[in-house]
């Protein structure tokens, strides 16, 4: 790895070389990942300042909103609006969308997020992040509407996320691989840690959480009785299971050494495809996966391909390494 290569270094070295990156893409990247240094200062005070806790809310999903939520829901909305690259944002926390006031320029983007993942491990000082997703805004029509948002994953331009954990680690793509950046405090910059991510296409660790065993779908169930069974089983092969209940943590984790992460339906709320949201978690990580060399489904089809009908519509998902993707999807399309 080079050394002390910067975030901005990076993405203008990236700018010259392949196009990826038109300035006003590289702004959005660097003013968001500007917030995330924010967020991550916020998150590292806990107790000592006053953020811990819940703010007395709730968001669309019905869910209660702790104070860093809407914290760092605030930095992003207070980051991006001004620049000029946006035309306008979405969030887990905001109902409807939020089009950039008409006193700043207007931009070409769309910018939406999961400004705090992992909320039920902040007072308990486990690893949470951000998620980000970046489309276009559809040309041809002024203005901007929840309908210009409706864009399947794979039209996504940038999506990555920050993770703040024992390390804060931002990490992108653009469609070119994943890169992944430490933050260095002592210089307040982002570092490049990591190119060219891989995902090793067979593992022996999935992520599930297992208390929703007897609701889950006989596919899913299938496939977990198969990894518990081990060596003596039909894997031929001990497993080892992880749940943080953190998806950027889980998906983090499957970056860096392989693995599988499954939130499938499952009967509890039958209606409900899925627990995870698409726009703003599974369409962002799915593709990072993909670029690092995995695969990502609803169980069935490809996540990216999914093309929304709703902003805050839910999925089911099953991401990591090829081979187990691969297998669970069979699993769901043989039953
Ligand atoms: P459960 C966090 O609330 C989240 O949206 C994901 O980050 C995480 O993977 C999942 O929900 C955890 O859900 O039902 O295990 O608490």
């Amino acid at each position: 790895m080079k050394k002390n290569i910067t975030l901005s270094r990076y993405l203008v070295e990236q700018q010259r070389v392949d196009g990826l990156i038109p300035a006003q893409l590289r702004l959005l990247i660097e003013v968001v990942a500007r917030a995330c240094k924010r967020i991550s200062h916020s998150v590292n005070k806990g107790a000592l300042g006053d953020v811990l806790g819940t703010a007395g809310s709730e968001n669309v999903q019905g869910e209660v909103q702790k104070k860093l939520d809407i914290i760092a829901n605030e930095v992003l909305i207070e980051a991006n609006e001004w620049g000029g690259h946006l035309a306008a944002m979405a969030s887990e926390e905001m109902d409807s969308i939020y089009l950039v006031p008409n006193r700043y320029p207007q931009g070409e983007y769309l910018l939406m997020f999961d400004p705090l993942d992992g909320s039920s491990n902040i007072d308990v000082n486990v690893s949470i992040g951000t998620i980000f997703s970046v489309l276009k805004k559809p040309e041809g029509h002024p203005g901007v509407t929840e309908d210009d948002f409706l864009q399947a994953g794979a039209q996504q331009v940038a999506a990555g996320y920050c993770v703040y954990g024992p390390q804060t680690t931002l990490v992108l793509t653009f469609g070119d691989g994943v890169a992944m950046f430490t933050l260095d405090r002592e210089q307040g910059s982002f570092v490049l840690t990591q190119e060219n991510v891989r995902i090793p296409e067979d593992t022996k660790e999935f992520a599930i959480n297992m208390s929703n065993m007897r609701h889950w779908d006989a596919p899913v169930k299938r496939y977990v009785d198969e990894c518990l069974a081990g060596v003596e089983g039909p894997r031929n092969k001990d497993f080892n299971m992880r749940w943080i209940a953190s998806m950027v943590a889980d998906v983090h984790r499957i970056l860096t050494r392989g693995g599988v992460f499954m939130y499938p339906w499952d009967k509890r709320e039958p209606n409900k495809p899925g627990k995870l949201r698409l726009m703003y978690e599974a369409n962002p990580m799915s593709w990072l996966v993909e670029q690092a060399g995995g695969a990502a489904t609803n169980g069935r089809e490809r996540i990216l391909d999914i093309k929304p009908t709703k902003l805050h519509e839910r999925v089911s998902v099953v991401l990591g390494s090829k081979n187990e993707v691969e297998r669970i999807t069979r699993y769901h399309t043989e039953a």
